[in-house]
């Protein structure tokens, strides 16, 4: 008997995968964890019945999640990541040489457990063997509060706003994060797909402009998320994620990146009318 993942988009859509096996399946404090394995999309996390990551389709949403502010910055030294459990996002900064400390704040252990058990190619930096990696398991908004001027990025590789993430898509977070970065720091999150959340869109924007004086959204093609067209929220103190980027240190990269290079980091903040008008203020 063949067996099949749906999951629902909107009322009338959705994405359905043939699967082989569930791995495991099992409820943390705060949500439903199920991590399947997919024909097409080899190993597939869940969280309350959403797609997470896959193994197959990953590396866009790391690299997009990491690179772009990690290449603007001219020297980023101190990064934290809110979220991000399965340790893809840690995986990428740590292709970056400078940096000396990498921070992970999930609020769930049992995400991070998982993952170092079943998801080996994306935790391998997160399962105690790097001493440049430190791990929290906090909720994300307690932890910047207690950490003030001290990142040069934060990257807040979070849920959808709904459950324990609503938080950090609000005004008050936000000023928070830009308290916990430095001077020139850079903050930058996973903003939902213009395709279908313009609403989410609207208000996350709006809240990041009242806080940073330079926000941008940029764009990835991420096939399992919700149309395919996935987004991204770049926020600044200082650097202009186009203006002040160095093509030619991106260029010269010492590690391979299979999504992000030199030129679609400039072509992913070129966006399609629709989604810019999501986003005028
Ligand atoms: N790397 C891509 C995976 C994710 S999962 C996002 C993680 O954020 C989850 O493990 C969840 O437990 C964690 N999280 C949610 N709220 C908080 C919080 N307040 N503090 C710390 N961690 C939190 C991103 C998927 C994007 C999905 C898009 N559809």
């Amino acid at each position: 008997m063949d067996m099949w993942y749906t999951e629902k988009h909107s009322e009338n859509v959705g994405i359905t995968m043939k699967v082989s096996r569930t791995l495991f399946s099992g409820k943390s404090d705060f949500q439903q964890l199920d991590i399947l394995e997919t024909l097409e999309y080899g190993r597939m996390m869940l969280l309350d019945g959403l797609v997470m990551v896959t193994e197959r389709d990953e590396f866009v949403y790391h690299d997009m999640i990491t690179h772009p502010a990690l290449f603007t910055h001219p020297d980023p030294k101190k990064v934290l990541v809110i979220g991000g459990g399965d340790g893809g996002t840690i995986r990428e900064i740590m292709k970056h040489k400078n940096v000396e400390l990498a921070v992970l704040c999930e609020i769930d252990g049992l995400v991070i457990d998982k993952s170092i058990e079943l998801l080996p190619s994306m935790s391998c930096e997160i399962d105690g063997s790097n001493p440049r990696v430190k791990l929290h398991v906090d909720d994300g908004i307690a932890y910047i509060k207690a950490h003030q001027g001290e990142f040069d990025i934060i990257l807040v590789d979070s849920t959808d706003p709904i459950g324990p993430a609503e938080g950090l898509f609000e005004e008050d977070f936000y000023r928070t994060v830009f308290a916990a970065l430095k001077d020139d720091g850079i903050m930058v999150a996973q903003s939902e797909s213009p395709f279908y959340h313009a609403e989410i869109q609207k208000n996350m924007y709006g809240n990041l402009r009242s806080v940073f004086p330079i926000v941008e959204m940029y764009q990835a093609f991420i096939p399992t998320y919700p149309s395919g067209l996935w987004s991204f929220a770049f926020a600044s103190k200082k650097y202009h994620p186009v203006r002040d980027f160095d093509r030619e240190r991106a260029r010269g990269r010492d590690f391979h990146t299979r999504y992000y290079n030199e030129d679609l980091h400039l072509g992913a903040f070129m966006l399609p009318t629709f989604a810019r008008e999501n986003i005028e203020g």
